[in-house]
């Protein structure tokens, strides 16, 4: 079986539909052909200031969400990153064969830090991009499931363990991007010309999965649409909309032909109206599993445990052939 690896952040608490569309529904349809690993990436959380006891929270939140929305320890390894201290182990060896150029022309670390003010981002922040160029590459993952906006981090990650493999001789799979194109970029509701995030959008342009279904339905009902009144995929002259057909299409698995058909001389009303319940059935048991997973926290904790274990013996391997390669003497 190819393996794929992804990670998610548990900075927010609640995913928002950006997350689910874009990378964890593809993790969920991946562990039934694939050899995956999926982790909460709490060392990448650190990047940003941190509330010590908010972090610990949000990273079982962030768990107890991946369980409830479909993957099964049994199908995949689900594991929280700081369990397993191999990554920051290779991040370092990444580190010393990126170059700082390189590394000062990932977008998202302009765009981060241009937000916090070049003087206050830290220089994790920076060397994120190589901490998920080691995430990745400890697993040998043939594939990466995430959204549009990381993609230039896998190129930098295919360019390492090229740049490695040429130098110490062949050590790491070289791994390949798994951006699905219908949902590699879902789009704010108030501003469907960027893409939904925890930080750039507002409020109501930003759907967290665990709010509200109520609130949830309202902010469909809000969602900027455009001054026409068909419905019809088109995202260069109506962005709004197609991101609405492309949220209602995922979540049904109605094509977006069909939907433009039952649509056909209807208004964005009832579009919206419709789509509003589609998210509340979505969201509805998505809540209700996720309270039931935190209300067992030892159970939750013990995937994680087993998780880690099952993690470690990959990564604990990667890791030393690649100590052994750029000449480390061995402890014996
Ligand atoms: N709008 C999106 N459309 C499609 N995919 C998306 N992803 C994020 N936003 C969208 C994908 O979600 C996965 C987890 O990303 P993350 O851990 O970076 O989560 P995040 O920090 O919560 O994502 P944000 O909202 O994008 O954060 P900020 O605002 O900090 O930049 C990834 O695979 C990502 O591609």
């Amino acid at each position: 079986r190819p393996r794929v690896l992804s990670g998610i952040q548990p900075t927010a608490g609640s995913f928002h539909l950006g997350n689910y569309l874009g990378a964890v529904r593809q993790w969920v349809a991946l562990q039934e052909s694939h050899d995956a690993f999926y982790m909460v990436v709490d060392l990448h959380a650190i990047t940003v200031p941190q509330d010590p006891r908010e972090l610990r929270a949000n990273t079982r939140l962030a768990a107890a969400q991946l369980l409830a929305a479909g993957l099964d320890p049994e199908r995949c390894t689900l594991f929280v990153q700081s369990h397993v201290p191999e990554h920051a182990q290779l991040a370092w060896v990444m580190n010393c064969l990126t170059g700082f150029g390189e590394a000062s022309r990932m977008t998202q670390f302009k765009d981060k830090s241009a937000k916090q003010g070049a003087d206050r981002a830290s220089v994790g922040l920076f060397t994120y991009p190589i901490l998920q160029v080691a995430d990745i590459l400890l697993y040998q993952a043939h594939q990466v499931p995430v959204g549009e906006d990381q993609r230039q981090h896998i190129e930098l990650t295919r360019d390492l363990a090229e740049r490695f493999n040429g130098r110490f001789g062949e050590t790491f799979t070289v791994p390949e991007p798994y951006i699905l194109k219908e949902t590699a970029k879902i789009y704010d509701l108030q501003d469907p010309t960027i893409k939904m995030s925890k930080s750039a959008s507002t409020p109501k342009g930003l759907i967290n999965l665990l709010d509200e279904p109520k609130a949830t339905a309202k902010k469909i009902k809000s969602a900027v649409t455009d001054t026409d009144t068909v419905i019809r995929f088109d995202p260069e002259t109506k962005p709004g909309v197609s991101n609405l057909l492309t949220i209602y299409s995922t979540l049904t698995g109605t094509s977006i032909a069909e939907l433009e058909e039952k649509y056909a001389g209807k208004g964005y009303g009832a579009l919206k109206t419709d789509l509003a319940e589609v998210m509340v059935e979505f969201v509805t048991p998505f809540r209700e599993r996720t309270q039931q997973y935190l209300g067992d926290p030892e159970t939750l904790d013990s995937i994680l445990a087993e998780g880690a274990e099952k993690a470690r013996t990959v990564a604990a391997e990667t890791l030393a052939r690649a100590y052994d390669k750029v000449g480390f003497l061995p402890a014996k």
